[in-house]
């Protein structure tokens, strides 16, 4: 069968959506060659001292690893070449950043991104993931970027995806037209068309939450967990989101984040995890909700770093679990 590339079909679906000026393309190949540059410095990441805490804390307390710095530089240079990039907002950053201009080119997209989520499960040979957005500026581009470019919903989003290194490295995307997975040959070093058009199981057999934390979920929650057990279901949780979302995405179920004591707005990120995600999960036919049942992808954050509760998987599960919290919720009189 004939070897589709990444660049390929990113040229070819290029008339897909309005901006077909080339700008998207160039930023979604920048994207794939860094995802190459991380998978390698990913897969050896055992052989070479990048392993290891190195100490300092992100945006979002979490204790940083060499590998993390490391991706997030390596997206920020690959970003930079096409020129086509303004800036960047990434889980590693406090503040966002604008990208060096390249002569000639006045950028429109800003991109925010996960650089290497999961990092935590390097050191335990566990497989981790890069997830991005790309964003359209608001402003100008002949004026400096605001962060008003940065807090627009993930329905404002031109395209998002997802890249893990796993068993095999594979990369996600969607543009708003469906969604394709990329299977790294390494042989050849490229991504190569390996899921045309993925759509998700309308419901599932798997629930995905850190079943430690039951005892500090709201009644509801712990409700519907109790169903899972009930129905069976089996409980896959890997500590990963992009890898829990990506098993989803074929075998359907539901990834649940609620909130915590120790994470009372939940824990994952809305700009450059849960609204990514949610985009490459609807667009595969499923579902993303906050436990407070509002659409992950209506959401405009209010700061680069906020936090939100996450149920997000096959449509059918998440409407069953939407109807737990809506039955058992404890109703404030
Ligand atoms: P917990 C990894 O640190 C991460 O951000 C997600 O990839 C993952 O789903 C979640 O946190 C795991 O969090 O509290 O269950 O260890």
């Amino acid at each position: 069968m004939k070897i589709v590339t990444l660049d390929e079909f990113i040229i070819r679906r290029q008339n897909d959506f309005e901006y077909a000026t080339g700008e998207l393309t160039a930023l979604l190949r920048d994207i794939g060659v860094a995802a190459k540059i991380v998978n390698r410095e990913v897969n050896k990441a055992g052989l070479v001292n990048i392993l290891g805490m190195d100490g300092s804390q992100n945006a979002s307390g979490d204790t940083v690893q060499k590998l993390d710095i490391y991706a997030n530089e390596k997206l920020i240079e690959c970003l930079s070449n096409s020129g086509e990039c303004a800036a960047i907002a990434s889980e590693e950053l406090d503040k966002y950043v604008e990208v060096p201009r390249v002569e000639g080119k006045s950028p429109k997209y800003i991109v925010v991104f996960d650089p290497l989520d999961g990092s935590s499960n390097i050191d335990v040979n566990v497989s981790v993931g890069t997830i991005f957005g790309i964003l359209r500026r608001k402003t100008d581009p002949s004026v400096p970027v605001s962060m008003d470019d940065f807090l627009q919903s993930g329905a404002e989003m031109v395209a998002a995806g997802y890249v893990l290194y796993g068993t095999s490295t594979i990369l996600v995307y969607t543009t708003g037209n469906g969604v394709n997975g990329f299977t790294l040959d390494p042989s050849i070093g490229e991504f190569c068309l390996s899921h045309r058009d993925i759509k998700m199981p309308t419901s599932g057999q798997f629930y995905s939450v850190n079943q430690g934390y039951y005892l500090k979920f709201d009644v509801e929650m712990r409700r519907y967990i109790d169903h899972c057990s009930d129905m069976n279901y089996g409980l896959r949780y890997i500590g990963s989101m992009v890898s829990d979302i990506h098993r989803i995405l074929f075998q359907g179920g539901i990834f649940l984040y609620p909130n915590t004591r120790k994470y009372p707005k939940g824990k994952l990120r809305l700009l450059y995890e849960c609204a990514p995600l949610s985009f490459v999960v609807e667009q595969a036919g499923g579902r993303a909700i906050t436990l407070g049942r509002n659409r992950i992808m209506d959401l405009k954050p209010k700061s680069l770093h906020q936090n939100v509760t996450i149920a997000i998987g096959s449509p059918d599960t998440v409407t069953e679990m939407e109807e737990f919290l809506e039955k058992y919720a404890v109703k404030l009189i």
